[in-house]
């Protein structure tokens, strides 16, 4: 794919997930002419003088890495343009730490590992983020950033460019919708923002105490990878009570009230009071 293009210079390095094993294929590879892999764990550079850039940067021969190979290693001014490229930035995978890297002289330092894009030091120095999400929890844009280096000035900007998203998305529910109109709510809501996501939904609110969802069927478009049911039945525990003073169920009521709607406390009394109301009626 990459010998595909035509008017792009590519440079890469071995992150921490595909390093540089002693038999790895990068080594033997041979690349286009437009490719430059770094096959080294220290620093080296790239020079491209046919576009005035040179890029320095180094990759992974182990699945850990602590040292810092940037550390100390100043541009040198060989080229118009000099972009640092580092995978890493946490703990255990070179760490990065602002201030060791933004007065080495760059125009730009390119940023990979963290999947998530994010801005470090606006126009300076930036993860990419991912190109495309890659787990459920990776919610938010994904692409790639775009820098143009004219005399020294860097500008970057990012540009959304993954085909899908991943969505958390709440569906409040009211006691008087039942299990088909909810399924329609998804449904709907889900075309709205594209039926080309992938989407975790959390139903909020209060159901009516005689429904319990059947969540399964609801994944009308076969996207939704997680659901919650975060929903509580809509008892009014102290009418209950008050009708039912003398037996099990009012005094049940009695000793688990008050408790907020977040503890375990009034799921049990959810659970307690809708089991005794079943058996009643029974
Ligand atoms: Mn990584």
């Amino acid at each position: 794919m990459f010998a595909r293009l035509v008017k792009t210079q590519v440079v890469f390095c071995a992150g921490n997930h595909d390093y540089l094993k002693k038999d790895s294929y990068y080594r033997t590879f041979s690349w286009e002419k437009h490719v430059h892999m770094m096959l080294n764990r220290e620093l080296e550079t790239v020079e491209l003088p046919e576009i005035g850039t040179v890029v320095y940067g180094f990759s992974y021969e182990s699945r850990e890495r602590t040292d810092k190979p940037y550390a100390g290693k100043r541009a040198k001014g060989g080229q118009p343009a000099e972009i640092l490229m580092i995978h890493g930035g946490d703990e255990r995978h070179v760490p990065v730490k602002r201030e060791e890297v933004s007065n080495l002289g760059y125009d730009y330092i390119a940023l990979g590992h963290i999947h998530k894009p994010q801005n470090i030091i606006p126009g300076k120095m930036a993860y990419c983020g991912a190109p495309e999400p890659i787990d459920k929890n990776d919610t938010g844009k994904h692409g790639y950033i775009y820098g143009e280096i004219v005399d020294k000035k860097c500008r970057v900007r990012f540009v959304p460019s993954a085909v899908r998203e991943y969505i958390h998305m709440e569906i409040r529910v009211t006691e008087d919708i039942s299990g088909s109109i909810l399924k329609e709510k998804i449904r709907k809501a889900i075309e709205e923002k594209g039926i080309q996501h992938i989407y975790k939904i959390v139903i909020t609110g209060f159901r009516s105490p005689d429904i319990l969802f059947d969540l399964q069927a609801m994944d009308v478009y076969g996207n939704i990878i997680e659901f919650v049911d975060n929903t509580k039945p809509s008892y009014d525990f102290e009418k209950i009570r008050r009708q039912n003073k003398a037996n099990i169920l009012g005094k049940f009521i009695g000793q688990l009230e008050g408790y907020g709607e977040d503890s375990i406390q009034y799921r049990a009394l959810c659970e307690g009071v809708q089991a005794l109301m079943e058996t009643k009626r029974g």
